[in-house]
């Protein structure tokens, strides 16, 4: 019997639901696919009219950022705007609703959207004393593993803050640039052939080792090192959950299997 929601079967989907309920330390590794359902255009989803012009592996490189900086900022303000005009949806609330229950759970994502923030922030608008200190606690727990598009870096000092204002890209000179060196300002997100920041990722594989359940979400798990994530859950005898409409390198190692979209799947898996 096949699930209408598209999973093995209303068995399969309780079977989950107990391992992840059950299991002590929860990875959920995010990708571009959680925020489809915002409106957020993935990385290769070639429907979409954004990716006809701008081809994420040519433009998120360092080289591109030293060849042509406003083209590559045209591109980031074109996706700063994006991001800024949608909502989190249904799997990023189940997933923040999942953090504030559960102190034992991390959450790994390669979106540099920050939904996952504002989804934490929207589920405890509600509460009322202890808001603070439970969205800090939770929001500690989400790992931007490719960094934040909302944030900027100086491309030679220390600096890094959030920046969400439009970026003018007419000339070099209207471009942003730092206020402690002057050098140009950078999106604060990990470009290909960058290293990702040490620190985040290495908190990312330590979560996933001591998972019991990793549930992987919206990845085509093509991008290392964050695909290789999950498999430092199965080899500490952990197991996968996987939620993608499609096939992936992953799905062989999953132990659950839901080809149905994310904002339909983590409600069901992840709420009481
Ligand atoms: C590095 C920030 C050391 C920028 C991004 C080992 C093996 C192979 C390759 C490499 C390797 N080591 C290094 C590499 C090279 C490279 C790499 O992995 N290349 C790939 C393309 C082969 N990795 C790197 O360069 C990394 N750096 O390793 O440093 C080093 C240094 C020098 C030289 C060598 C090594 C840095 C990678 C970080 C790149 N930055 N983002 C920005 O966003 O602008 S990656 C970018 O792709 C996004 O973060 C995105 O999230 C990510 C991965 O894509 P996905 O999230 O999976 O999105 P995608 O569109 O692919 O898939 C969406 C999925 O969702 C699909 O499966 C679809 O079916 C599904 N879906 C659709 N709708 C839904 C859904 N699922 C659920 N619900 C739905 N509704
Ligand atoms: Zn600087």
């Amino acid at each position: 019997m096949v699930d209408p929601a598209g999973g093995e079967g209303t068995r399969t989907w309780e079977e989950a639901r107990q391992a992840i309920r059950a299991g002590r330390g929860i990875v959920i590794l995010t990708g571009a696919g959680v925020s489809a359902e915002s409106g957020i255009s993935t990385f290769r989803d070639p429907r979409d009219g954004l990716w006809a012009r701008f081809r994420p592996e040519e433009l998120a490189t360092p080289e591109a950022f030293r060849r042509d900086p406003r083209t590559v900022w045209e591109w980031y303000d074109l996706r700063r705007r994006g991001v800024l005009g949608c909502e989190p949806n249904p799997g990023h609330r189940a997933i923040a609703r999942f953090l504030l229950e559960r102190d034992d759970t991390v959450v790994v994502t390669q979106n540099v959207d920050g939904l996952h923030q504002r989804a934490l922030e929207d589920e405890v608008e509600a509460w009322g004393q202890g808001a603070d200190e439970a969205l800090a606690r939770a929001a500690a727990r989400i790992l931007p593993l490719h960094g934040e598009i909302l944030r900027v870096r100086c491309s030679r000092c220390d600096y890094n803050a959030a920046h969400r204002e439009p970026v003018n890209s007419d000339s070099k000179e209207t471009l942003p640039r730092c206020p402690q060196c002057g050098e140009l300002l950078r999106p604060a997100v990990a470009w290909f052939g960058e290293m990702l920041e040490e620190r985040v990722l290495e908190r990312s594989i330590e979560a996933a080792a001591s998972a019991r359940v990793c549930v992987v979400a919206g990845t085509s798990a093509l991008v290392h090192p964050a695909a290789s994530v999950p498999q430092f859950t199965l080899r500490s005898g952990g197991s996968l959950v996987e939620v993608n409409p499609e096939e992936t390198p992953l799905s062989a190692r999953a132990r659950w299997r839901f080809r149905v979209g994310a904002a339909t799947a983590l409600p069901r898996l992840l709420d009481p």
